[in-house]
């Protein structure tokens, strides 16, 4: 009896359908990715295939049939390891596995023993599309035809599969804007572009800072280091150790800008607590601070603060140099005896968190498994901020004292929605819904700080804390001007954008007594060094952009991430000098001085970055670490927990 005879193609056929079926079941059964509607299911469903398509696709070029199945069962294997991979990683860390986690040191013992408990004999079923591949070669009877492509037909298959991609890639990009450029989450990314592509684009960043690390060596810092020595601010005497010993309790006021603050919309008040903080005698309030983030938005105001240092003018610096030394915050205060940790109720992957945390030292990341969200508790991203701040105070409570702790509020945050209950005032009447709704979310976000307040007084940590807030990025882009010109009553030159940057930033001290308003200019870069003066730790050896708010020394001088600035008298925004006072358009030379020092702060921040400069410093005492050699001696002798001798500068 004569076998069916296939068509020529057909093992490539099966092998794609075969593992984008699988791939996709696997995606529903093995991970739990939030799917928010039709168009999202769609674009996770059909993300596996563009890749699929290209790299079963090489077999094309392949002449003979045994070298051709071959290729195919390999790209099977290999893609079934990298999925199944995940999912064994996924079992345990409930996160995606990207680079860096495999070549952390500290993580690698970790995953061999998680990943072992984490394997069942029954996960062989990951490999079904291997199985269904290798029996198909068996057992199909192909035509017995030239099983060689035609040069045409395969131009035409690759170029069908180039338009899946960008098919994929415009749908990825409508549902998610800046998905790549921001790469905010790995949850998003593989939903968006999938888990195969998701790898490539992981290996593409992460290789391309490796490659920028493996070039630098110590002696780029010797001329930063110098700068940064040269700009630093005595402490203020008065205020230095003010609140040492305290409990220090950080607040992100998610996208509030300064202009909400003793202000109305309408007739009524968008943040009545916070204006009575600006007149408070335990709070100082500085109105004249502004946000320097970039495109990492949330991240990058916290890596302003953990850090003194600028983020990047490309991408979220939280993504993509995670495996970086840095000199945090949390880790001086966790040298100084503070338990560290963040509370945030959102996924701990989002903004590569749960990485970058640990190059911070952050000892504790209390992510949203830490958090009960109730029937009616969650709106727009996620948790409301009331029970977060309940919920946060009950895990203070619990926390080893004095302990150093930031809370990332979520519910002020684009596109601002928030449930009937929960308005408190109306919303605006202007044509953009984004602006109007604002002021109803940030005044909800004001209500939850005094929620936070209370509770913190209710559970006896209040008086012995020190409790700091600081607003992380704009909210209304410059989209909204229209609408914003309308609230302001009056025209946004680039001056007032620039204006609009401001945002809040207080200090409140329980039983200071002495509260005021402070009209120093000062940006995020600036947080580090006044908190550290402020909980008594010296900062004079770090390298930090930065300067103490507090300090006689301080220079207001105010830089954003896209080179624009602030001075004492000029703002200097669209290439355009104004004088701060008027706001009007004055002679460029006057803020000639202060561009090319903008600019190599900037540049400073980002070579130290690019290069994981600080892995050749040494804070504790000053000390540059040259050559490669230097530092692999210094990690084994650290690893040995011996003595460090460091080599000083040549
Ligand atoms: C997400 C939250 C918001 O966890 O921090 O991030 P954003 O979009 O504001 O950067
Ligand atoms: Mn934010």
């Amino acid at each position: 009896m004569m076998k069916k005879e296939w068509p020529r193609h057909s093992i490539l056929a099966i092998a794609i359908i075969v593992t984008w079926l699988k791939t996709y079941i696997i995606y529903k059964t093995s991970f739990s990715i939030t799917i928010d509607n039709a168009l999202q299911e769609f674009i996770l469903f059909i993300n596996p295939l563009s890749w699929l398509l290209f790299v079963y696709g090489i077999s094309l070029f392949f002449k003979s049939d045994k070298a051709k199945n071959r290729y195919i069962l390999a790209i099977a294997v290999i893609s079934s390891i990298v999925l199944y991979a995940n999912v064994a990683f996924y079992r345990f860390f409930s996160d995606f596995i990207t680079l860096p986690v495999l070549f952390q040191k500290d993580n690698f013992g970790d995953l061999g023993a998680s990943a072992a408990e984490s394997v069942y004999w029954t996960d062989i079923a990951y490999f079904i599309d291997v199985i269904v591949i290798s029996l198909a070669i068996k057992f199909i009877k192909i035509k017995s035809e030239s099983t060689a492509f035609r040069k045409g037909q395969r131009k035409a298959y690759f170029i069908l599969s180039t338009a899946v991609m960008f098919f994929n890639l415009g749908l990825a990009e409508a549902e998610r804007p800046q998905l790549l450029t921001r790469s905010f989450d790995r949850e998003m990314l593989v939903k968006n572009i999938g888990m195969y592509n998701y790898h490539i684009y992981d290996v593409y960043i992460q290789s391309k800072s490796q490659a920028q690390r493996a070039l630098a060596d110590g002696s780029q810092l010797v001329e930063i280091n110098n700068y940064v020595s040269s700009n630093q601010s005595e402490p203020n005497p008065e205020m230095f150790g003010l609140t040492e010993g305290r409990n220090l309790i950080v607040v992100t006021l998610e996208s509030l800008q300064s202009f909400t603050i003793n202000n109305d919309m309408n007739g009524e008040t968008i943040t009545p607590f916070l204006n009575d903080l600006t007149e408070d005698e335990d709070t100082i309030y500085f109105p004249n601070f502004y946000h320097q983030t970039g495109l990492g938005k949330t991240s990058d105001s916290e890596f302003l603060l953990e850090n003194s240092l600028y983020p990047l003018s490309g991408g979220a610096v939280f993504f993509t140099h995670s495996g970086n030394s840095y000199n945090s915050m949390a880790e001086s205060l966790g040298k100084n005896g503070y338990h560290t940790s963040v509370q945030h109720a959102n996924t701990k992957s989002f903004w590569n968190r749960d990485m970058m945390y640990e190059s911070l030292n952050i000892d504790e990341f209390l992510d949203i498994d830490s958090y009960e969200i109730g029937e009616g508790e969650a709106v727009n991203w996620g948790m409301k901020d009331i029970p977060f701040m309940e919920q946060s105070v009950e895990h203070m409570a619990k926390l080893p004292e004095p302990f150093y702790t930031r809370l990332l509020t979520l519910t002020n945050h684009h596109p601002f929605y928030l449930d009937e209950e929960d308005k408190m005032i109306d919303e605006f009447d202007s044509n953009s819904g984004t602006l109007n709704r604002y002021f109803q979310t940030a005044r909800y976000l004001d209500e939850s700080v005094k929620v936070l307040f209370d509770e913190l007084k209710q559970q006896g940590l209040y008086e012995n804390s020190v409790i700091v807030m600081y607003g992380d990025h704009y909210g209304i882009s410059e989209n909204h001007n229209a609408a914003m010109e309308q609230y302001l009553g009056k025209e946004i030159t680039p001056f007032e954008t620039a204006q609009l940057q401001k945002v809040p930033f207080f200090i409140h001290i329980p039983g200071y007594g002495e509260g005021h308003v402070d009209e120093e200019i000062g940006g995020q870069v600036d947080i580090r060094p006044t908190i550290m003066h402020l909980m008594g730790v010296e900062t004079k050896e770090d390298i930090q952009f930065g300067g103490d708010l507090f300090s006689e020394e301080h220079e207001e001088f105010v830089v954003f991430r896209d080179g624009r600035f602030i001075t004492k008298d000029h703002v200097y925004a669209g290439n355009t000098c104004y004088d701060s006072e008027t706001g009007e358009e004055i002679d460029q030379t006057a803020c000639e001085p202060y561009i090319e020092p903008a600019f190599t702060e900037l540049e400073y921040s980002e070579s130290i970055i690019n290069g994981d400069l600080l892995r050749f410093y040494d804070e504790d005492n000053g000390q540059m670490i040259l050559s490669e050699k230097e530092l692999d001696k210094l990690e084994k002798e650290q690893q040995e927990n011996e003595a460090i001798e460091v080599v000083p500068q040549q």
